[in-house]
């Protein structure tokens, strides 16, 4: 069953979103295989952030992601890492849509308050990042069949 990579921000934490959060994509259907609340490290924010190595918000983006302790997660489903990108809605929450989780709860690109991994293929190496493969857990709620 298809994975994707999700963490609740230093914003998103210390504004109390965890619990709305969590709701949201448990509400939707997917299964949370794996969770736990870290202080990251600068080294795993900049293997995380790789990718925008040279851009000009890379030193600010690594300063805020190791400001506080993140909710990392890993989410189970159909179409997960798409899905779970829909309901966060866009980069900057000003042009996120009503009902996303950055549309309702954010103002400023720089404090987006969630991540979730763009493709499936990141969403695997995200989650190899983040987690050992004993700190997941392989588990079927009991609603499955009335979901599938
Ligand atoms: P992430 O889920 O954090 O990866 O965000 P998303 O995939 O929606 O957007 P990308 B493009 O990957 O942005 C990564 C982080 O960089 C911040 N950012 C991005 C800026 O601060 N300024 C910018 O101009 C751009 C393009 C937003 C993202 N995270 N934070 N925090
Ligand atoms: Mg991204």
């Amino acid at each position: 069953m298809e994975r994707t990579f999700i963490a609740i921000k230093p914003d998103g934490v210390q504004r109390g979103l965890v619990g709305e959060i969590i709701r949201r994509l448990e509400n939707k259907g997917f299964t949370l295989v794996g969770l736990k609340l870290m202080n990251v490290s600068k080294d795993l924010a900049e293997q995380h952030y790789g990718v925008h190595k040279e851009r000009p918000f890379f030193p600010s983006l690594i300063k805020f992601i190791t400001s506080g302790p993140v909710v990392a997660m890993v989410w189970e489903g159909d179409g997960v890492v798409a899905s779970a990108r829909k309901i966060i809605g866009a980069t900057n929450p000003l042009s996120a849509e009503p009902g996303t989780i950055r549309g309702d709860f954010g103002v400023s690109v720089g404090r987006n308050l969630i991540h979730g991994s763009d493709a499936i293929e990141t969403a695997q190496n995200e989650i190899e990042l983040w987690f050992k493969e004993d700190e997941l857990a392989a588990w079927k709620p009991t609603l499955t069949p009335w979901l599938y």
